[in-house]
């Protein structure tokens, strides 16, 4: 249990990489003949991708998911057939109308001012294509799908595809397909890893370029987003998932231990607890011990190790101390368990999303409450905000300044230009404020 300087040392943050299981360290060495790093495998498979296109796509879909596939896309006729049992579909309807009745809700408009001096404004205008990452693997996550895509489409993009790494037979889960027939993806094709981003940003025969990837994925989907941004845009580089709670003596331990290990339960998942009483800390972990133990394999083995590798405890003097802390940590989620936790909002500062009370448990957010559960990882929602419209919109500037105002603010300008050495820059701006020459007659 973590107090005072040493809580602060250890909540204080560095960028968090996604593990890597060492298994596919092995499969790359197989694979490359070395040890790469997996900046190096990316590298490799970005510049394959660009240059041979849909043939890159294919071989390196056989060699790191082991899914030999001839087509890329997945055919309109499939999208529209996918079937899941009724409460799943229900579900997937559910979780899609309460994300987009929350979207909806967000201000998405620009302002064009009239004044005496001209008009000044902001367009706001939605990108063009933009792609939707799903990662596929140990959980094909049919909420990502959902909590990516609904945002863009209301911010109006008019072509979204959806990119996601098929099993080994080659099929694309059901579930997924029916998320995307639900949203209204207009494509999606089954390529998933590095060499779907690569896809994304430069485009292959098959795959078109988006103007934005967004979605989360393993290590090596964020490197290559990484690396392709400036060829497109990326929403974020999300990485391993932490949740903070707050509790004070009124938490039930048995809810508190159960918000810490629904998220543990993702690799590389960081909880961490912070209560103001030492006896619900030590009853937390008990209860943390028996859920574990009662949770089936392999999500016992995934949440224990996040439990035993990465959890920390931290005993705080006061909420206030609390929540000056979970402002240090900046998590990606922020659960607050204690007797009034409406009173605590007001200090929360840094977060992806604040969770209020016992019954807005994290695992709910993941896919029903409405806001997306992409939210930013690792400290970075210091300076990012979770998913919404905006990151699927562009913002455009409007310049219309009247004779009048050009007059008035024109000279200074001129005056900035010449103090900036850039002698036609003032010329384009004086020769507007000559007194009107009239026109020389020849004659
Ligand atoms: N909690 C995860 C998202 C997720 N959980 C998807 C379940 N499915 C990252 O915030
Ligand atoms: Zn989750």
């Amino acid at each position: 249990v973590l107090q005072g300087d040493a809580a602060r040392a250890a909540l204080t943050r560095t960028f968090s990489e996604i593990p890597v299981p060492d298994s596919v360290l092995a499969r790359i060495e197989a694979t490359f003949g070395e040890p790469l790093t997996p900046e190096q495998v990316v590298t490799r498979i970005l510049a394959d991708v660009r240059a041979r296109g849909d043939d890159a796509l294919l071989e390196w879909t056989e060699t790191l998911d082991g899914a030999r596939i001839h087509a890329l896309e997945v055919p309109r006729g499939e999208i529209e057939a996918a079937r899941v049992e009724p409460e799943l579909q229900d579900a997937i309807r559910l979780a899609v109308g309460r994300v987009r009745a929350f979207y909806e809700q967000q201000p998405a408009h620009g302002f064009l001012e009239h004044g005496p001096d001209g008009a000044l404004g902001q367009l706001v205008r939605p990108l063009g294509r933009v792609g939707v990452y799903v990662p596929g693997g140990l959980a094909p996550l049919v909420s990502t799908l959902i909590h990516t895509a609904v945002p863009a489409r209301v911010a109006g993009v008019p072509e979204l595809i959806v990119t996601t790494p098929p099993a080994r037979d080659g099929t694309v889960n059901p579930a997924i397909l029916v998320a995307a027939r639900e949203v209204g993806i207009d494509r999606v094709f089954r390529v998933g890893g590095a060499q779907a981003i690569g896809a994304l940003a430069y485009g292959t025969a098959s795959v078109p370029a988006v103007d934005k990837i967004a979605g989360p994925g393993n290590l090596f989907v964020v490197i290559a987003k990484r690396m392709v941004y400036g060829q497109t845009g990326i929403e974020s580089l999300p990485g391993p998932t932490e949740t903070l709670v707050v509790a004070d003596d009124s938490a039930r331990p048995a809810f508190v231990a159960a918000d810490l290990l629904a998220q543990a339960e993702h690799l590389g998942a960081e909880p961490v607890l912070i209560g103001t009483s030492r006896d619900l800390l030590v009853e937390v972990q008990n209860q943390l011990g028996g859920q574990l133990e009662a949770l089936p394999e392999p999500n016992r083995s995934w949440a224990r190790d996040s439990v035993l590798a990465r959890m920390k405890v931290v005993l705080a003097a006061s909420l206030d101390e609390a929540l000056d802390l979970a402002n240090l940590y900046a998590p990606e989620h922020l659960c607050l368990l204690t007797r009034d936790p409406w009173s605590l909002l007001g200090r929360v500062r840094r977060a992806g999303g604040v969770f209020v009370g016992e019954a807005s448990m994290e695992a709910l957010g993941d896919y029903v409450a409405g806001p997306s559960h992409v939210m930013p990882t690792g400290g970075t929602a210091r300076f990012l905000s979770p998913v919404n419209v905006r990151d699927f919109q562009n913002i455009i500037s409007v310049v219309g300044v009247n004779e009048a105002a050009l007059r008035r603010i024109g000279p200074p300008a001129a005056v900035l230009a010449r103090a900036e050495g850039l002698e036609a820059h003032a010329r384009a701006i004086e020769a507007r404020l000559m007194p009107e020459v009239p026109d020389a007659h020849p004659e």
